[in-house]
C-alpha cells in the first residue's frame, strides 16, 4: 500500500483462541484495510473470514451511535440522549440505591468475554471501586476443564500450539479447530505430512474430522468410558511408561485398582464403541513416540466434563506424554496473563477483591437475581455480554430483568440485551481505541493502538467508567476510588512490571507498537516436571479434588447419559462464521444457510416419524423452537444438533451445573450439553 496510509496496529479482542494481531490502513480518517500482521509469530499474518470483514463490523449500519434511553422498558420506544444526560441519570439512580440500603449490594455487574482486552477490566476495577457490589461469578465457557487440570497438574499450562507439528499422533477430543482455531490447523497438516496419525473424536462429523485419518463418533459425555477402556488395554499390552509413572506421579496404584474394577465391555457398551476401534488407538498410543491430546471446550460443557477430562489426563500421564515435546494436553494456559492487573485494584477504604463481592453464579444468573436479599438486586451493568441470548433459563431471566429499577447496557450493536435495557451506551470497536491483548492459547501479547476516531459518540468501557467514577464524586467526594483523571496510557503502563518489559524485550509498552511479542514461557508445558499439586507431582490421586467433595481420583459415572425417554441430547455447538453472539450481522455466508437447522441422524428421525427437511418443533420443559429438520450421518443417532449461533436456543437450555469449576472461576460451569430435548413434525418443508 502506498505511503497516504497510516498503519495502525491491533488485536482481534473476541473470545478466540487466536487472539490475531491485525493492521488497519487509514486513509483521510477512515480505515479503508485490514490484513494480518506478519509479525505474530502464531497467525503469521492470516485472519479468519470474521477477521478480513472487520470493515464491515467498524462501519456496520447497524452500529449504536449515541447514547439512547427507552421510554419505557420493553415499549421499543428509544431516544437519543447525551452522555452527560446519560451519566447523570446513572449516577443519580446509584446513589438513590446507595442511600436507600446503606450499600451498593443492589448494584450488579454482568460482564464476560465479549472483549478480552486487559483496559476492558477497567469496568471491574469501577466496581471494586464502589466497595460492595454484587458480580455475576463464573465461566459459562472453560471451568470444568481448568479445575480437572488444577487437580491433576496443579495449574493450567499449554505447551505451545506449535508443539502439534511434533506429535505421532494427535486425537482431537471434542473440539472442532477447523471452525473454532483456525490458525493451528496448519501444525495439524504439517504433523500430518510428517506421518502423524489424526484421531478426532465427537459426535459429530465435523469440519475438523473430515481432515482426519481416524474419526470415532461417541456417543455424548462418555468419553470419560473410552479414555478408560483405552488405559486399560494400555496396561495390558504393557504400554506404561513406568519411569514417569514412578518418578512424577502420585497415586497411581488407586487409579490402577479403580481401572481394574470395571469391566471393559460395560465401558464399550458405555460409550457404544467397538473393542477393535479401542484397540487400534491404544496401538497408535503404545507404538508412537508422542501423543498430544487436544481436548476442546465444547468436550467439557456436560455434567461429566471435568471428570472425563481427569481420565483423559490420567490416560496421558500412565504413558508418559506429558512435559515432552510433541506430546503432552492442550487445553488452555493464563500463565501469559501476568498482568498485574492493577486497573482492577482501587478498592474503596476497607474492602480488598474478598470482601468487595457478593457473588451470583454467572450460569445461574436467573435464580441468582431471584434469591439475592437484603439487598435485592435493583440495577443492572451489563457489558461485554449478550445475557440474554448466551445465557440459559432465558424465561426466567427475562422476567426477573423486568423486574429491576434500572438496567444499563454497554455494546457496539443493539443487541437483545441491548434492547431489554433501559440505558444502551455505545461502545467502540477496537479500531478506536488502546489496549492490550494476550490470548489463553498461545503465548503472544498484542497491542490495540486507535486507527480511527470513534464511531460517532462511543466510547470504551474505561472512557465510560472514568465519566461515571467522576460524575459520583462530584455528587459525593470519595464515593468511589477510581482514578478517573489518569489517561489511558496511564493505565496501560501501570498493568506492566519492569521484569515483563525484560522478558518482552522491550523497554516500555509501546515496544509493542513494533510488533506482537512472544511471553518467554516454555514451548513444552511441565517440561521441568515441576508440577503444581500440593505433592509436587502429576497426582492421580487428588487430595484436593476430595476436600472438594469430588472423586479423589479420574472416576466415571456409569449410564449418566442415558437418553431421557425417547429425547435426544442437544448439542449446539460453535460455529464457523460467527464468535459466540458476535459477527451474525455480516454477510459472511449466504443467507440461506442462515435458515435455523435442527440436525439429527436419518435413523431417530425416522423413528419419530419425521420426514426429512420438514419443519419441526424443539421443545422440552423449558420452551419450544420451529426449526427446519435435516437428516445428517454426520450426528450421532443421540444426538439432536442446533448451532449455538442460533441466538434463541438457550430458550431450551436451563441451568445444570458441570462437575467442577468452582476453584478455578468461583461456580461450577454450565452444562450446555446436558440438554435433552423432544422433536415432533409440524408441517412439510
Ligand atoms: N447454548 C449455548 N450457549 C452458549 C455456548 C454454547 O456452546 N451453547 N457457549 C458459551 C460460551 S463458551 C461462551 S464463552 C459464552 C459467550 O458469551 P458472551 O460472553 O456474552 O460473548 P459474546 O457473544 O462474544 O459477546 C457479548 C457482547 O459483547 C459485545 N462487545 C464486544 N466488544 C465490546 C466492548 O469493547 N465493550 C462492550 N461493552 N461490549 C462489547 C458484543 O457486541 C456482544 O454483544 O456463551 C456461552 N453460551
Ligand atoms: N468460529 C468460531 N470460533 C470460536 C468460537 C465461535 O463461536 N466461532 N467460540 C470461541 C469460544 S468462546 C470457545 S469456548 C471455543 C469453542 O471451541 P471448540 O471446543 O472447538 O468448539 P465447540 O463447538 O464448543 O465444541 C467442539 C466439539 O465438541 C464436541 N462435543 C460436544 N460434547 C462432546 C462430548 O461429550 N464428547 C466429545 N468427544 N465431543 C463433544 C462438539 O460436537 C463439537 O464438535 O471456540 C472459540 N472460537
Ligand atoms: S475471530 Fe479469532 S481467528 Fe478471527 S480474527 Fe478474531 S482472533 Fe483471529
Ligand atoms: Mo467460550
Amino acid at each position: 500500500m502506498d505511503k497516504n496510509y497510516k498503519i495502525t496496529r491491533h488485536v482481534c479482542p473476541r473470545n478466540c483462541y487466536s487472539s490475531c494481531t491485525m493492521l488497519g490502513y487509514t486513509r483521510n480518517r477512515k480505515l479503508v484495510k485490514v490484513t494480518g500482521d506478519k509479525k505474530h509469530g502464531y497467525t503469521k499474518g492470516k485472519l479468519c473470514p470474521k477477521g478480513y470483514n472487520y470493515l464491515s463490523h467498524v462501519y456496520h449500519p447497524e452500529r449504536l451511535k449515541f447514547p439512547m434511553i427507552q421510554s419505557k422498558r420493553g415499549s421499543g420506544e428509544w431516544n437519543r440522549i447525551s452522555w452527560d444526560e446519560a451519566i447523570d441519570i446513572i449516577a443519580a439512580k446509584i446513589i438513590q440505591l446507595y442511600d436507600r440500603f446503606g450499600t451498593n449490594l443492589s448494584l450488579a455487574l454482568n460482564k464476560y468475554s465479549g472483549n478480552f482486552g486487559i483496559l476492558h477490566n477497567s469496568v471491574e476495577g469501577f466496581f471494586n471501586s464502589l466497595g460492595e457490589t454484587s458480580r455475576a461469578v463464573g465461566s459459562p465457557c472453560w471451568s470444568s476443564g481448568l479445575d480437572a487440570s488444577i487437580y491433576d497438574f496443579g495449574a493450567y499450562k499449554n505447551s505451545e500450539p506449535e508443539q502439534l507439528r511434533y506429535a505421532d499422533t494427535i486425537i482431537l477430543w471434542g473440539s472442532n479447530p477447523v471452525w473454532t482455531s483456525i490458525h493451528s490447523v496448519p501444525f495439524l497438516y504439517e504433523a500430518k505430512k510428517r506421518g502423524a496419525k489424526i484421531i478426532t473424536i465427537d459426535p459429530v462429523y465435523t469440519a475438523t474430522a473430515k481432515k482426519s485419518d481416524i474419526y470415532v463418533q461417541i456417543k455424548p459425555g462418555t468419553d470419560g468410558a473410552m479414555a478408560l477402556a483405552l488405559a486399560k488395554v494400555i496396561y495390558e499390552e504393557n504400554g506404561l511408561d513406568t519411569n514417569f509413572i514412578d518418578n512424577y506421579t502420585t497415586g497411581f496404584d488407586v487409579f490402577l485398582n479403580y481401572l481394574n474394577s470395571v469391566e471393559f465391555d460395560e465401558l464399550l457398551k458405555e460409550c457404544g464403541l467397538e473393542k477393535e476401534i479401542i484397540e487400534e488407538i491404544a496401538k497408535t498410543i503404545i507404538q508412537g513416540k508422542n501423543t498430544m491430546v487436544w481436548i476442546g471446550f465444547g468436550f467439557q460443557r456436560n455434567k461429566n466434563g471435568g471428570q472425563n477430562i481427569r481420565s483423559i489426563n490420567a490416560l496421558m500421564a500412565m504413558t508418559g506424554n506429558i512435559g515432552k515435546k510433541g506430546s503432552g494436553i492442550l487445553y488452555a494456559q493464563n500463565a501469559s496473563l501476568k498482568f498485574t492487573n492493577n486497573i482492577t485494584k482501587y478498592f474503596q477504604s476497607g474492602f480488598n477483591e474478598k470482601n468487595c463481592v457478593r457473588s451470583i453464579p454467572i450460569n445461574d444468573f436467573a435464580s441468582g437475581l431471584k434469591e439475592a436479599k437484603d439487598p435485592p438486586i435493583k440495577m443492572l451493568w451489563v457489558s461485554c455480554r449478550n445475557l440474554v441470548t448466551q445465557n440459559p433459563d432465558q424465561k426466567l431471566l427475562k422476567k426477573l430483568l423486568h423486574n429491576l429499577d434500572l438496567i444499563v447496557t454497554v455494546d457496539q450493536f443493539f443487541t437483545p440485551t441491548a434492547q431489554l435495557s433501559d440505558i444502551v451506551l455505545p461502545a467502540k470497536t477496537n479500531f478506536e481505541e488502546w489496549d492490550i491483548v494476550p490470548s489463553y492459547w498461545h503465548h503472544w501479547i498484542g497491542i490495540n493502538e486507535p486507527a480511527i476516531e470513534s464511531y460517532y459518540e462511543s466510547k470504551s468501557d474505561l472512557e465510560i467508567v472514568k465519566l461515571l467514577a467522576k460524575r459520583l464524586n462530584e455528587l459525593r467526594l470519595g464515593f468511589s476510588t477510581f482514578p478517573y483523571e489518569k489517561t489511558v496510557e496511564e493505565f496501560i503502563e501501570e498493568q506492566f512490571t519492569d521484569e515483563m518489559y525484560q522478558n518482552l524485550g522491550i523497554t516500555n509498552w509501546r515496544g509493542l507498537l513494533e510488533g506482537p511479542k512472544r511471553a518467554p514461557l516454555p514451548e513444552i508445558a511441565w517440561e521441568d516436571k515441576n508440577f503444581e499439586t500440593p505433592s509436587g507431582k502429576f497426582e492421580f490421586y487428588s487430595e484436593r479434588a476430595s476436600e472438594n467433595g469430588k472423586p479423589p481420583i479420574a472416576h466415571y459415572t456409569f449410564s449418566s447419559f442415558e437418553k431421557n425417554g425417547d429425547q435426544l441430547l442437544l448439542l449446539t455447538n460453535h460455529g464457523q462464521f460467527n464468535l459466540n453472539s458476535q459477527f451474525h450481522n455480516l454477510d459472511l455466508i449466504d443467507k440461506g444457510k442462515r435458515e435455523p437447522i435442527a440436525f439429527v441422524h436419518p435413523s431417530s428421525g425416522s423413528r419419530k416419524g419425521i420426514t426429512n427437511g420438514s419443519w419441526v418443533t424443539v421443545y422440552n420443559h423449558n420452551s419450544e423452537l420451529r426449526l427446519k429438520c435435516k437428516f445428517s450421518y454426520e450426528v450421532h443417532p443421540s444426538v439432536l444438533l442446533v448451532q449455538a449461533d442460533h441466538n434463541l436456543v438457550n430458550r431450551l437450555i436451563s441451568f445444570i451445573p458441570t462437575d467442577m469449576g468452582e476453584v478455578s472461576s468461583g461456580h461450577e460451569g454450565m452444562a450446555f450439553n446436558s440438554t435433552y430435548v423432544s422433536i415432533e413434525e409440524i408441517g412439510k418443508g
